[in-house]
């Protein structure tokens, strides 16, 4: 229960492939994977490096990668460059028209993505065989958590989806494993991975429904009626949420549900994404949670003691990225009330990242001081979401 035994010390084993900082998706793109390596210098100037194992790890081979992913999928990757993809027509189109990578969109084909989707990923699946081990109660690789992609297609600046290879690997031991998804966007990929499977439930909070007449917040999916197929059915759960939805409400709806699923479901090993687009303002997420709000999340699954995967996810405003994965990792490994706010965050070579935000760890979120009034569709969903949970034997 998550009521005990939450001050006992965790073994976190931690994955960062100092790579990851070179990495870019194009000049003006969204997604800035340095956002990691940002996180990173903040665990190391709050002096968290030491409270962690550090995982001696490689990047995913090929193999590892088709597990999930489809042959010629697989083939696309590791032939495609920003030079192959300007100079072949046959694999241009293929990219484009099959497996949705090119242009200047959602997923371009820019420079090392397949060392960058080798690095995520073998990170993912590390941190998954440390918690098979039992070398490890918590595994955190901040890098992973790319929960769109699909077996032949990338979407949604996914490409390989290291959060369906890791469920993979814990599934070799552990006879149930919960997925959990607090990124803004639905969780799409991992869902219809395990979409008719009763050892995977998957539960995603995101922002759903539209955002112009014509348009729905991406990806679309996750209404709250999606359930999941055959023998997977009432394992699929999710939870669609209105924009500006902030701590009170959000965690109206986390911990009855998280909880409720906790005990129809009695998993074996949890799968955290931290998708941080959910923050206060993130450039794409529209939702108003603080870091703590945030980071409640992790505190509540932490407490139930068991095997805990914590990965990466979305988070667009890469200042309070970083600072939300480093209080996180605080969380982790049980320091989160050592963090002093009181001071300004310690020069580590990023701190003039995070001006705009007053130069503390912990932002003011836009709405902190506005009141405003709790929708009754709050209750709703709750009821709907509880009512579909109560039907797992
Ligand atoms: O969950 O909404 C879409 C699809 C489009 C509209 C935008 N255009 C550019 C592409 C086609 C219909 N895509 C979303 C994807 C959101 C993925 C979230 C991933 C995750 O957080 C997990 C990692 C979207 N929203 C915003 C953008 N794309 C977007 C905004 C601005 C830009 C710059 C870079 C790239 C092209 C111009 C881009 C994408
Ligand atoms: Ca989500
Ligand atoms: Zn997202």
């Amino acid at each position: 229960s998550p009521s005990c035994a939450d001050d006992k010390k965790r073994r976190v084993c931690y994955y960062y492939d100092p790579g990851i900082a070179h990495i870019k998706f194009s000049d003006d793109h969204v997604m800035v994977p340095a956002r990691v390596a940002m996180a990173h210098s903040l665990v190391g100037v709050y002096g968290m490096l030491g409270d962690m194992r550090r995982l001696r790890t490689r990047p995913a081979t090929e193999a590892e990668i088709r597990r999930f992913h489809s042959p010629e999928y697989v083939d696309l990757l590791c032939d495609l460059t920003p030079e192959s993809y300007a100079n072949d027509a046959a694999l241009r189109q293929k990219a484009e028209d099959h497996h949705g990578i090119g242009g200047e969109d959602d997923c371009p084909a820019f420079d090392r993505l397949w060392k960058y989707c080798r690095g995520y990923a073998g990170g993912s699946l590390a941190a998954a065989r440390a918690l098979v081990d039992g070398a490890s109660d918590i595994a955190i690789n901040w890098s992973g958590g790319m929960h769109h992609a699909s077996a032949c297609k990338a979407t949604g600046f996914c490409y390989v989806n290291d959060i369906v290879l890791a469920i993979n690997e814990l599934l070799g031991t552990f006879s149930r494993v919960i997925y959990v998804d607090i990124d803004a966007h639905h969780g799409d990929g991992v869902q219809n991975a395990f979409l008719d499977s009763n050892r995977v439930m998957t539960l995603s909070f995101h922002r759903y429904g539209k955002i112009t007449p014509h348009k729905d917040f991406f990806p679309g999916s996750g209404a709250i009626n999606e359930i999941g197929d055959g023998a997977g059915k009432h394992y699929s759960v999710n939870v669609p949420l209105d924009a500006g939805v902030r701590d009170d409400v959000y965690h109206t709806l986390f911990e009855p549900i998280v909880g409720k699923a906790m005990e129809v479901f009695q998993p074996e090993a949890i799968v955290l994404q931290c998708g941080a687009d959910s923050l206060s303002g993130d450039r794409l997420g529209g939702m108003e949670l603080s870091v703590r709000g945030h980071a409640e999340c992790v505190s509540f699954l932490r407490g139930f003691n068991l095997p805990l995967l914590l990965l990466g996810g979305g988070g667009y405003t890469i200042n309070h990225v970083a600072s939300t994965w480093c209080y996180e990792t605080a969380v982790a490994v049980g320091k989160e009330g050592e963090l002093p706010d009181d001071i300004e965050i310690p020069s580590h070579g990023y701190e003039l990242m995070y001006k705009n935000q007053g130069n503390k760890l912990h932002y003011q979120t836009s709405t902190a001081t506005a009141a405003r009034k709790r929708s009754s569709s709050t209750e709703v969903t709750k009821g709907k979401v509880l009512e579909h949970l109560s039907q797992v034997e």
